[in-house]
């Protein structure tokens, strides 16, 4: 028994509502597309999640970020997609693929067929299991992945309040989370094992702003050190954290923000692997030619940096969607993918936007005691990055051109002194 599609999106998150309004768009029929996913809901913006989600007042709530909220974009309701004939299998987890007869069994035993397919399976959390600890089940242990997570952490939350919070993490989650939490009035304590917070990104010189910003509203650090044991209570509550440098940090609730995993499981053996993520051409194409893979999977050539990466963004789960159904649908007037590495975040009344890559020599501009500050850097002679704080929309605009231009700079000095202003004439 089971179905039989045209196009079917395994994978039902940001990268696959962005890849099913391309499909309308570009003359999708009724009944030839098909959304699997394992969580109850259409496609939502996740980023929501971390921000929006988490506010004590007035907090985002579905169907208000539903994709394609905030890009200027129809609101891709439930409606929307019935509308359009996209037949959805919620609630559903694909326990198999056999990409040489094209099927995918789901956890209720159906077979379904496509002649293309699209994995958007994106990723899932990192569990503390996998660093030894055994403490995940604990019920005021929050993960932070989907809209179920952020479900869970808001009545964790609600259920200490002016508590103390201990945030595991210092990347994306751990600084996104720590801001909301402070915003709701609990205590909180940043545990991680780096010198500085976003170690993946920030300079030591833009972290030091963020944590001195960061202190000010009350969030104490503990660096370089990792959890070594929870205190459980006869709840099975977390109520204290044992670290390896042997302090303790009392906790109501522990936020857990320690990376990801891509989800390839399905697909190892099947398909080629590469950076922890499936191996795509410049057209989102796997090595089977009927799978295409986009966002957190993906694994795709980078042309501005001549290698493969796999990115873990939204900007990126937006736009290789699109890129892959343009691909699949007007192959012939498709280029391969030319993108921009485009990271952003937003914290309390911060707000940062960062392009291209973090290698090479630093150099940092702009008014670090003020609002506006940043950085570029610089590999082999060329600007290969820039990071923003506080910049307008022109200035954000100006740091992409200019990455995306990687001109050759010959004198770090002298583009320290014109600062943003080598980005606003280039
Ligand atoms: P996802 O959006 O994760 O979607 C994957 C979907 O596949 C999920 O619905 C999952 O349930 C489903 N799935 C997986 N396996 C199966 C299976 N076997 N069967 C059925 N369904 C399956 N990025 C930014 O750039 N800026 C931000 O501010 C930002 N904030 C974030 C905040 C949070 C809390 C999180 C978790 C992420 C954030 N990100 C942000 C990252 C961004 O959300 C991801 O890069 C993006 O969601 C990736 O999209 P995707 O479609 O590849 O995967
Ligand atoms: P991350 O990779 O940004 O950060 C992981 C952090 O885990 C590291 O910075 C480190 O401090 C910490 N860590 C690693 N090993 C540890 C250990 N043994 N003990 C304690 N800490 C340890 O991942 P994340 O913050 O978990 O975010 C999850 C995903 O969500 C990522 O893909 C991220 O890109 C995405 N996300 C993005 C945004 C954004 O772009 N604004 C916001 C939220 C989440
Ligand atoms: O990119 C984003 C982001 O940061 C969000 O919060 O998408 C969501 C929506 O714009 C807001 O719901």
């Amino acid at each position: 028994m089971g179905r039989a599609f045209v196009y079917v999106i395994l994978g039902g998150g940001v990268a696959a509502g962005y890849a099913a309004l391309e499909f309308t768009k570009r003359g999708l029929s009724p009944g030839e597309l098909c959304i699997i996913s394992e969580e109850p809901v259409v496609p939502y913006e996740r980023p929501a999640l971390s921000k929006g989600f988490l506010l004590p007042e007035d907090p985002a709530r579905l169907p208000s970020f539903h994709t394609c909220v905030g890009a200027n974009e129809e609101r891709l309701t439930p409606k929307w997609y019935n509308e359009h004939g996209i037949e959805l299998v919620l609630g559903t987890q694909v326990k198999s693929a056999d990409l040489r007869r094209k099927t995918l069994l789901t956890a209720m035993g159906e077979t379904i067929s496509y002649k293309i397919l699209i994995i958007a399976t994106g990723a899932q959390a990192l569990k503390l299991e996998e660093f030894g600890l055994n403490a995940s089940d604990c019920d005021n242990v929050c993960y932070l992945r989907d809209l179920a997570n952020a479900t869970r952490l808001v009545d964790v939350m609600k259920s200490c309040p002016g508590g103390n919070a201990v945030v595991i993490g210092g990347g994306y989650l751990g600084m996104e989370c720590a801001a909301s939490l402070v915003i709701n009035k609990i205590t909180v304590t940043m545990v991680f094992p780096e010198a500085h917070c976003m170690a993946r990104l920030f300079t030591p010189k833009i972290a030091s702003y963020y944590e001195d910003y960061y202190t000010s509203k009350g969030v104490k650090f503990v660096k370089e050190t990792v959890l070594s044991s929870f205190d459980i209570d006869s709840d099975g509550k977390v109520t204290g954290v044992n670290l390896r440098d042997g302090s303790w940090l009392p906790a109501d609730m522990v936020v857990v923000g320690i990376g990801i995993r891509p989800n390839t499981s399905l697909f190892e053996g099947q398909l080629t692997l590469e950076k922890g993520g499936i191996k795509v051409n410049g057209q989102m194409q796997s090595s089977n030619s009927s799978v295409y893979a986009v966002g957190d999977v993906a694994a795709f050539p980078v042309q501005l940096f001549g290698e493969i990466r796999r990115l873990e963004h939204v900007d990126l789960a937006r736009k290789s969607a699109r890129h892959a159904v343009a691909a699949i649908m007007d192959p012939n007037k498709t280029e391969d993918f030319d993108y921009l590495p485009f990271f952003y975040s937003r914290v309390f009344t911060l707000s940062w936007q960062f392009y291209g890559d973090c290698v090479g020599d630093v150099v940092h501009f702009g008014d670090f005691l003020g609002n506006t500050f940043g950085a570029y850097w610089v590999n082999k002679g060329q600007l290969v990055g820039s990071f923003l704080e506080g910049g307008t929309k022109e200035e954000v605009e100006a740091i992409a051109k200019a990455t995306r231009l990687k001109p050759t700079i010959e004198d770090l000095a002298e583009l320290e002194r014109r600062g943003l202003g080598f980005a606003l004439t280039i």
